[in-house]
């Protein structure tokens, strides 16, 4: 068993990072599905310098920039957006100019149709991408502000609920010389820009353009934008910017903030001068170690040394995917470099349990013959989906209805409730299932509590292996002792077996309405004592008890069953042992003064055969 756990882990990671070509597509306009794309990692958000995913794991993207959407859309739209997914990027940058190339403020409409599209295409290839609202070089500080207000506003409304967008609100907001004040004229910018962007998606992400074609991240740093999910851009091109400019990104760092390399080249910043590929492989070194993502300058066949893609390469050409021979010096380079590794890998122990999900998923088990590393690849690539049992400890259903902080958030989301859980409800000590609530397990068992504290996952793992066996009570919806009290035949099927009546409740008694908070009265181990035992009448009989249990209905009854039967304590009109015994000579020879075998006698036999005790 040790062994498939660890087995299972490996899988687990093994599996995060090859799940995506197991995934059924949505859409069928396109043939490509990104690796390590949005179906892997949901929404994004920042944690400190880190872009993460929505299950709290580091996660990259590398993708390709359209040059202008309005110059190339033969180079922007799904075509291409494919050719990026199937080349192994999970990002998409729609570079949709201000001022030149038909940019938007000339044509707005047109050039909204465009970025649509090619939105649109990205996401239809579960790619994340970026929404580039290309300016350059506007005089005065002015980025468009009303304009860029009007478009953000609609593109998020629009975008809301999509996980894969994420807003670029200023390309490279320089004035006429390059240089611009970051606290001065961009931050202000920003800060009317992202308020309407996060009024309509509260969760999305903005890249912020830095001073200096985007270059000074330390400026913009060192005046931060008092916003979660931020993060500033940084502009390279390898002919001309080195360790300098790397020095900036690494001061951002150190204070803690993100970067997006939004845009960058493997030549000088002309975009066609020389190519430095040395200088270029040490800025992906670099963005590599510290896992900043980036979208590289741009995927089209212009005659300039910054073009991924040979003069002659059409749309036509690449629709089967761009070969070897279709790329340029500067295209080859940074394909080679596309591919990211889902640096996820998830405990599925926590919430799976083969011989269970066999149980309980019987077509699973039939369609693989039982075998136990297929019905695991099962779970985690469709089951997890389908919101599919797979052990006791972990029910996706109960998780969201009792956690509804994450209702909101995931809805039917099958998936996100189980990683979440994985990732951090179970060191939360969330409800997970109606026998488990890791705070009501701490709160109950003192032992527990000095021994784990508050480590809850440590307190989980403990109820799966032991505290089950040793019929510790872990949720105020099962108390194992008023299960078993309640029921005859399970206490008969299962006796001492105390994890067994877990398994039932989960299984069976939930559905057949059976109770396990409160104690059906007069049940003791299954054994129904109503023949011989009433409340009422014992503390009449017993005054001294019902005083010293202060009238406590369970109490007393315990005091019956442990005490009172020894004591020949009559407990019921229906029944008097004294009257028992001077009655039966066969009981009395068998029994003698042992009280407590009158009653049991009584109810187990006495009874059926007619005889009486009053
Ligand atoms: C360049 C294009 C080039 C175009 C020029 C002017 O490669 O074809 O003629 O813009 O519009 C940037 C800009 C990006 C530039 C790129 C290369 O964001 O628009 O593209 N660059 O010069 N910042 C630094 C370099």
């Amino acid at each position: 068993m040790k062994n498939f756990l660890k087995k299972m882990l490996i899988a687990g990671a093994v599996l995060a990072a090859t799940i995506a070509i197991g995934m059924n597509r949505q859409q069928t306009v396109s043939a490509a599905q990104a690796n390590n794309g949005v179906s892997d990692n949901g929404w994004l958000h920042v944690e400190g310098t880190q872009l993460t995913n929505e299950y709290g794991a580091p996660v990259t993207l590398h993708g390709m920039s359209t040059h202008g959407i309005m110059w190339f859309p033969q180079f922007s739209g799904q075509t291409a957006a494919d050719a990026v997914a199937e080349a192994g990027g999970n990002l998409f940058r729609v570079a949709m100019y201000t001022d030149e190339y038909a940019g938007y403020v000339s044509n707005p409409q047109a050039a909204k149709d465009q970025m649509y599209e090619s939105v649109d295409a990205a996401i239809a290839d579960d790619m994340y991408v970026i929404i580039d609202w290309h300016v350059l070089n506007q005089l005065n500080g002015d980025f468009h502000n009303d304009a860029a207000v009007d478009f953000f506003n609609e593109v998020s409304a629009h975008y809301a609920n999509t996980p894969n967008v994420l807003y670029e609100i200023c390309n490279e907001p320089n004035d006429g010389s390059g240089n611009n004040s970051w606290s001065g004229t961009i931050k202000p910018y920003a800060e009317q820009v992202i308020p309407v962007i996060r009024a309509n998606s509260p969760n999305s992400i903005a890249i912020v353009g830095t001073p200096t074609w985007s270059q000074e991240v330390d400026t913009a740093t060192a005046d931060p934008l008092d916003y979660s999910n931020v993060m500033y851009t940084l502009h390279f091109y390898a002919g001309t910017h080195f360790q300098w400019l790397r020095d900036k990104a690494q001061t951002a760092l150190d204070r803690g903030y993100a970067i997006f390399v939004t845009e960058w080249g493997t030549c000088d910043a002309s975009g066609n001068g020389g190519m430095n590929l040395t200088e270029a492989q040490n800025w992906i070194d670099f963005m590599n170690e510290k896992n900043i993502s980036w979208a590289n300058w741009s995927f089209c066949n212009k005659g300039e040394s910054a073009s991924a893609l040979q003069t002659w390469v059409t749309e036509d050409d690449i629709r089967d995917g761009v070969q070897d021979y279709e790329l340029t010096e500067s295209g080859a380079f940074v394909f080679a470099n596309l591919r990211t590794e889902t640096k996820v890998s998830y405990d599925y122990s926590l919430v799976y349990d083969n011989a269970y999900y066999a149980a309980h998923n019987p077509d699973v088990a039939k369609a693989y013959n039982n075998d136990s590393a297929k019905m695991f690849q099962h779970f985690v690539k469709y089951g997890i989906k389908e919101g599919r049992k797979a052990n006791l400890t972990f029910d996706v259903k109960y998780y969201q209805a009792n956690n509804t902080d994450l209702k909101n958030a995931y809805g039917d989301n099958w998936e996100a409730y189980f990683k979440h859980f994985m990732k951090y409800g179970v060191t939360e000590g969330r409800k997970s299932s109606v026998i488990y609530n890791g705070r009501y397990y701490v709160q109950k068992n003192n032992d527990l509590k000095s021994a784990f504290g508050t480590d809850y996952l440590r307190l989980y793992k403990h109820f799966m292996n032991y505290g089950m066996k040793e019929g510790r009570v872990a949720s105020a919806d099962f108390n194992i002792v008023i299960y078993l009290n309640n029921y005859p035949d399970l206490y008969k099927a299962y006796g001492n077996n105390k994890a067994a009546y877990y398994r039932h409740f989960v299984n069976y008694g939930i559905k057949e309405g059976r109770t396990a908070t409160v104690r059906k009265s007069n049940y003791w181990y299954g054994t129904d004592y109503s023949a011989v035992y009433s409340y009422e009448f014992y503390i009449v009989k017993r005054p001294d008890v019902a005083k010293a249990f202060n009238y406590d209905r369970e109490l007393v009854f315990e005091h019956f069953v442990k005490y009172g039967m020894d004591e020949g304590s009559q407990a019921s009109a229906s029944f008097n042992p004294a009257v028992y015994k001077s009655k039966y000579t066969d009981l009395r020879n068998a029994f003698g003064n042992s009280s407590r075998r009158y009653y049991m006698h009584y109810l187990n036999y006495g009874i059926k055969e007619g005889r009486s005790a009053v």
